[in-house]
């Protein structure tokens, strides 16, 4: 019995809050404004000189989309070994081999032709082209500066429509498994850095997404400053906060889920 076999493992200590946008979000692989992504929540348990942030929007009734935010601190060169990758379970299903409806998505070289999804065969990957680039996915790069760091790194910003039949999470209560990684050609020493850090190719031991059906308290815009300043007291803060009670239902209702 497959089912059976499937738990959905999703790696401790690593999980990120996925609010609704309030200040508004461009995919130009940049901070557009100034306060473009201090309404995101930072995730937990992240490599050191990475960060990742995601929102949700709603541009029309019928669609969820969320954006996340890559930063790599350390890559400052433009390579076509460059890598960063986001690895999706939208059943939050696990499964120690990639499912037919986990998707890898690899953005290699830092540019749009070295995008390529694959999606689970229920025993590796295969290529996958049924998406529109432009309306249901979209991601876009630049070496830059930001708010997070004034060094000139690679900022990537994803853009994913939840909505499209493929990618909806709904059915996992909006609380899907996600990973993040990133690697930079130019410091093979480093390796890949991936949140968690895992294999692509397990999606049992990826990390909780969890869509919250509104914007983000304004206590956790303050945990976040705490958390990259200081992971001892991070740790303190971490155990005293609450996981969310509410998640995005299809409805747009707000919905309990525990
Ligand atoms: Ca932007
Ligand atoms: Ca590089
Ligand atoms: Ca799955």
């Amino acid at each position: 019995m497959l089912q059976a076999t499937l738990a959905n493992a999703t790696y401790a200590g690593c999980e990120i809050s996925n609010y609704l946008d309030s200040n508004g979000v461009t995919e130009d692989g940049k901070w557009t404004t100034a306060a473009e992504w201090t309404d995101a929540a930072t995730a937990t348990g992240l490599p050191a000189g990475v960060i990742v942030r995601e929102k949700w929007t709603y541009p029309d009734t019928a669609r969820i989309i969320v954006h996340t935010l890559i930063e790599f601190f350390t890559d400052s060169t433009n390579d076509t070994g460059d890598f960063f990758q986001f690895c999706f379970d939208p059943q939050a299903n696990g499964g120690s081999a990639p499912q037919t409806d986990d998707f890898l998505i690899n953005y290699t070289g830092n540019r749009r032709s070295g995008l390529t999804v694959y999606k689970g065969t229920g025993s590796g990957w295969a290529a996958w082209t049924s998406y529109v680039y432009g309306s249901e996915l979209v991601i876009a790069e630049t070496k830059t500066s930001s708010p997070l760091n004034s060094a000139e790194h690679f900022v990537f910003e994803l853009m994913m429509d939840r909505t499209k039949a493929e990618w909806d999470a709904s059915g996992a209560g909006y609380l899907p498994d996600i990973r993040v990684a990133v690697y930079d050609a130019s410091n093979a020493a480093a390796g890949v850095k991936a949140w968690p850090p895992t294999s692509e190719n397990n999606p049992g031991t990826w990390a909780l997404e969890t869509g919250v059906y509104g914007n983000i308290p304004e206590s956790s815009t303050i945990l976040t400053v705490v958390l990259l300043s200081s992971v001892a007291v991070a740790v303190g803060f971490y155990s005293l906060r609450k996981r969310p009670k509410t998640a995005i239902r299809s409805t747009g209702k707000i919905g309990e889920i525990n």
